[in-house]
């Protein structure tokens, strides 16, 4: 049997459901998902291998229309995965139809000929089975495929029209890798997660989270010291919570999280910063892992 292997590029707007369908095919979390838009700050590699092919799935930041400094260097990540793939995934979120930023991914695809599929998704929220009317001028690798990341549905045939879709290649990385990304910042990032879970609609889009120390004590015990990036003094005051109860609560939250990814006993230290500054140094997004 014929081997493949290769990148494959997950794009879509803000919120489709990009990292929800990666991380279901990878059946583990890696990427964080919140019900907020852009959740996702850079490039992630989720490493999947079937019995004919090993898929590297590219996680990226949702494609949107920003000048900010943050937002900027998101869209920079999108291009770069574009230019990097193999083939690409466009997601279309069932609830919101097709976007401009679809038409806007698919040209970027075309123009650096790369193949692309259409995926419609969160197919169990539609009322109806009604097609997505996909623009005539787009001309897709094949007919959208409908799925669910939520349910699962339709997720087994999508991995296997990703996978036809790949060039004939050995295995690229490691069978035994599961991402490209240290262990230390994706544990960041399931602080982040927790930050959202716990706060809603309270919290502010511009927060960081700042591993500054992440130590291996031995076999059964990880010590992690990490700083969460407020902008302003109210928003510090909102993430301690009365007495520290909200920070308490997002570290439970987090160390659960983080002893799933890491198999081994968690002590999370959590400090909350105002640092307004981060957030427009280019250095410091790239830095705190956002590029
Ligand atoms: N009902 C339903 N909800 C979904 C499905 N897929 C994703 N969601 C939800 O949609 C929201 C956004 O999902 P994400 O996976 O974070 O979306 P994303 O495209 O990675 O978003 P960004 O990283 O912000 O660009 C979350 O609340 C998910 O739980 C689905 O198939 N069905
Ligand atoms: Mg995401």
């Amino acid at each position: 049997m014929t081997h493949r292997a290769g990148f494959v590029a997950l794009l879509g707007p803000p919120n489709a459901g990009k990292s929800t369908l990666m991380n279901r095919l990878l059946g583990q979390k890696l990427a964080i998902v919140t019900a907020k838009p852009q959740t996702t700050r850079s490039r992630i590699l989720g490493i999947h291998n079937t019995e004919a092919a090993q898929i590297l799935f590219v996680d990226t930041p949702g494609l949107h229309e920003s000048e900010r400094t943050l937002n900027v260097a998101l869209n920079e990540a999108v291009a770069e995965a574009i230019r990097g793939c193999d083939v690409g995934v466009v997601l279309v979120d069932r609830s919101r139809g097709w976007e401009p930023i679809h038409d806007a991914l698919c040209e970027n695809l075309a123009a650096e000929h790369k193949p692309f599929l259409i995926v419609t998704t969160k197919l169990d929220l539609a009322k109806d089975d009604a097609e997505v009317a996909i623009p005539e001028h787009i001309a897709p690798t094949r007919a959208p495929l409908a799925i669910s990341a939520r349910t699962g549905y339709g997720v087994s045939s999508f991995e296997e029209a990703v996978a036809r879709a790949l060039p004939e290649s050995p295995p690229l990385y490691d069978p035994e890798t599961l991402t490209d990304r240290p262990v230390r910042w994706l544990a960041g990032e399931l602080v982040r997660e927790a930050v959202f879970e716990c706060l809603g609609q309270e919290l502010p889009y511009e927060m960081a989270v700042d591993v500054i120390k992440y130590a291996d004590a031995g076999a059964d015990r990880v010590t992690i010291d990490a700083n969460i990036l407020v902008m302003r003094d109210s928003q510090k005051r909102i993430v301690v919570g009365r007495g520290g109860a909200m920070v308490k609560r997002i570290g439970t939250r987090a160390r659960k999280q983080i002893e799933a990814l890491v198999g081994c006993h968690v002590r999370l230290n959590l400090f909350v910063k105002v640092d307004p500054k981060w957030l427009k140094s280019n250095k410091r997004i790239e830095a705190l892992g956002y590029n």
